[in-house]
C-alpha cells in the first residue's frame, strides 16, 4: 500500500461510514477526520458536537447502527426523568452519551480548546485516527427559511427539516480559523489526498469550508482532492440533501453537486448506477458502489478513493489538473 496520510472533511451519519472506510482500510494513526462544526450547539446547558461525535463513535466502534447518531445499546433514564420534569426533551440524550457531554463541557468551560478535548477523548475511547473539528471557535449553522432564521438543530432535528430552505449562513465564520491539527494534517508531506465525504453539502461541508484559511490550507497541500458523490439515482441516500436541492432550484443530480463546490475538488467518485453521468462532469470521474450499507461496502469505497487518489498523482503529479 503507498504510504501517507489521508485527510477526510465529514458530516454525520453518511461521512462517517466513508470515515470508517478510511479508518480500517489504512494503517493507524493516518488518518485525520475534519468534522463539521455547524451542527454543534448548547443544550441543557451542555456542548453538544453531533458530527463529531457521530463519527467517533462510528471509528470507536461504539455508534448506534439503527439512528445512525448516538451510542449503541443506550440507557434512556436521563430522559425519562427529564420528560417527569416538564424538560426540552425533542432532543435525546442517552445516558452514555450525556456523559461525553457533560465531560466536554466541564473541560471547555475550563478553557480547553475543543480540539485539544475531542482529540484526547478520542484517544481515551481507543481510536487511532485524529478527529477534530474544523475550528475551535463556534460556528453555528443557520437555516433561512421564509418563516425566518432557524438555529439547525430546530430545523433539523426539532421540525424534523420540514421547513423549507432558501439558504444557510455559518454564524461566527468570520472570526473562526482551523484549529491546528487541522493545519499540520494538510500541511504533512506525505498527504495522499483529501477526502471530501458523501455528506451534505450545503449544511455538512460548507461549514468546514467557511472557516477562513481552510480552502487555501487544502488547496496549498497539493494532493488530490476527492469528493464522493451523495447522490445515488437522483435521491440522497440518507437526510434532506435532495429535498434542500429542490428547494433551492437546483436538479437533483451528480452534476448539480459538482457545480456547487465550484470546481475546487479535483476528482469525483459517483455511484455505478450513475455512470452515464460521468460525461457531464468537467473533471476526471471514477465509477464505484458507493452506497455503504456493510463494513466491505465501506472498505471497498475506501479503497477505490484511495486508488483514484494515487493514479491521479500518478498521472499529474502532486495535484490533479482540470480534464486530466
Ligand atoms: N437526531 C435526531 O433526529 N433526533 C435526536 O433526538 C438526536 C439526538 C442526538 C444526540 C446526540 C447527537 O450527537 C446527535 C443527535 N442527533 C439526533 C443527530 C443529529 O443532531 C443530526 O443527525 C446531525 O446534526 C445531522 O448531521
Amino acid at each position: 500500500m503507498t504510504p501517507g496520510t489521508v485527510v477526510a472533511l465529514s458530516g454525520g451519519i453518511g461521512g462517517a461510514r466513508l470515515a470508517l472506510g478510511l479508518y480500517r482500510v489504512l494503517p493507524p494513526g493516518v488518518l485525520t477526520v475534519v468534522c463539521n462544526p455547524g451542527d454543534d450547539f448548547d443544550h441543557l446547558g451542555l456542548r453538544i458536537c453531533p458530527d463529531a461525535d457521530t463519527v467517533l463513535y462510528t471509528l470507536a466502534g461504539l455508534a448506534n447502527p439503527e439512528a445512525g447518531w448516538g451510542r449503541a445499546g443506550e440507557t434512556w433514564t436521563f430522559m425519562k426523568v427529564l420528560a417527569g420534569l416538564g424538560g426540552e426533551t425533542w432532543f435525546q440524550l442517552g445516558d452514555g452519551d450525556l456523559a461525553l457531554h457533560v465531560e466536554r463541557t466541564r473541560r471547555l468551560t475550563g478553557g480547553e480548546p475543543l480540539s485539544r478535548i475531542a482529540a484526547d477523548i478520542a484517544r481515551r475511547l481507543g481510536v487511532c485516527a485524529r478527529v477534530v473539528p474544523a475550528c475551535d471557535a463556534a460556528v453555528r449553522t443557520v437555516v433561512r427559511t421564509p418563516g425566518g432564521r432557524m438555529a439547525f438543530q430546530h430545523y433539523f432535528v426539532r421540525d424534523r427539516c420540514e421547513p423549507v430552505v432558501t439558504g444557510f449562513e455559518f454564524e461566527g465564520a468570520e472570526e473562526a480559523r482551523p484549529c491546528r491539527a487541522v493545519l499540520e494534517a494538510l500541511a504533512d508531506d506525505s498527504l495522499r489526498c483529501v477526502v471530501v465525504c458523501p455528506s451534505n453539502p450545503f449544511i455538512s461541508i460548507d461549514p468546514i469550508l467557511a472557516v477562513p484559511g481552510m480552502m487555501a490550507a487544502i488547496r496549498a497541500a497539493g494532493a488530490p482532492v476527492i469528493g464522493v458523490s451523495p447522490i445515488i439515482g437522483g435521491a440522497a441516500v440518507k437526510g434532506p440533501t435532495a429535498k434542500m436541492m429542490r428547494e433551492l432550484g437546483l436538479e437533483v443530480s451528480n452534476r448539480a453537486i459538482e457545480r456547487h463546490y465550484q470546481k475546487w475538488i479535483d476528482a469525483w467518485i459517483i455511484d455505478s448506477t450513475d455512470a452515464a453521468d460521468a460525461a457531464r462532469f468537467s473533471r476526471p470521474v471514477r465509477i464505484a458502489p458507493t452506497l455503504m450499507r456493510t463494513k466491505a461496502d465501506k472498505d471497498a469505497l475506501a479503497r477505490a478513493v484511495l486508488e483514484f487518489a494515487d493514479e491521479l498523482r500518478a498521472r499529474t503529479g502532486p495535484a490533479a489538473d482540470n480534464g486530466a
